[in-house]
């Protein structure tokens, strides 16, 4: 059984595996940027069907916002985990395996209607794009969080400019 504690808004992510957390760690890294909470630990669909089942229960009724689900090959995390919660799920496919990734985005992207998995990219910028997107969707209702992202834009915009400065040739 998993700890269960105070309710508080955070977002929780899952890899399926181990050998996920060395791209997941950019998107735990992200959110630490941003000063949020969130879970992570590994359960696998295939693997810890129980565990799994049982996780998004107790991170539902501690306060979980959107659950972020790693997974490479056949990537049925995101799908089970979007079977049991109504909370957003966002997927990030995990590269790796005969067919380098493609057999896992497939997989995480082809949900059958009214069963959403907000599929991000494949690899680090996908582990990252899952943060902001559930950054985004907290921000919804937390003011301070939407001044931060908004700021981080800027910032983003300005480095693409001092970027450029850098190698820029102009006629
Ligand atoms: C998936 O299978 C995991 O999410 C991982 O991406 C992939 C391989 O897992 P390991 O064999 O490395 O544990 O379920």
């Amino acid at each position: 059984m998993l700890k269960q504690g105070k309710k508080m808004n955070f977002i929780s992510i899952i890899m399926g595996s181990k050998s996920d957390y060395e791209i997941m760690k950019h998107c735990a890294d992200t959110l630490e940027k941003f000063n949020v909470k969130y879970e992570l630990i590994i359960s696998s669909a295939h693997r810890s069907p129980s565990r799994t089942k049982e996780y998004i229960k107790a991170a539902e009724e501690k306060g979980a916002v959107t659950f972020i689900a790693a997974a490479g090959m056949a990537a049925h995390l995101a799908g089970a985990l979007a079977a049991s919660t109504t909370k957003p799920v966002i997927g990030v496919p995990m590269k790796g395996g005969a067919m380098d990734g493609m057999d896992a985005m497939l997989s995480t992207v082809q949900m059958p209607a009214g069963m959403p998995v907000g599929t991000v990219a494949l690899g680090r910028s996908g582990a990252v794009n899952a943060a902001y997107l559930s950054m985004q969707i907290l921000a919804i209702f937390d003011k301070e969080l939407a001044i931060k992202l908004a700021e981080d834009r800027i910032v983003q915009a300005k480095k693409v400019e001092t970027d450029s400065a850098e190698i820029e040739v102009i006629i």
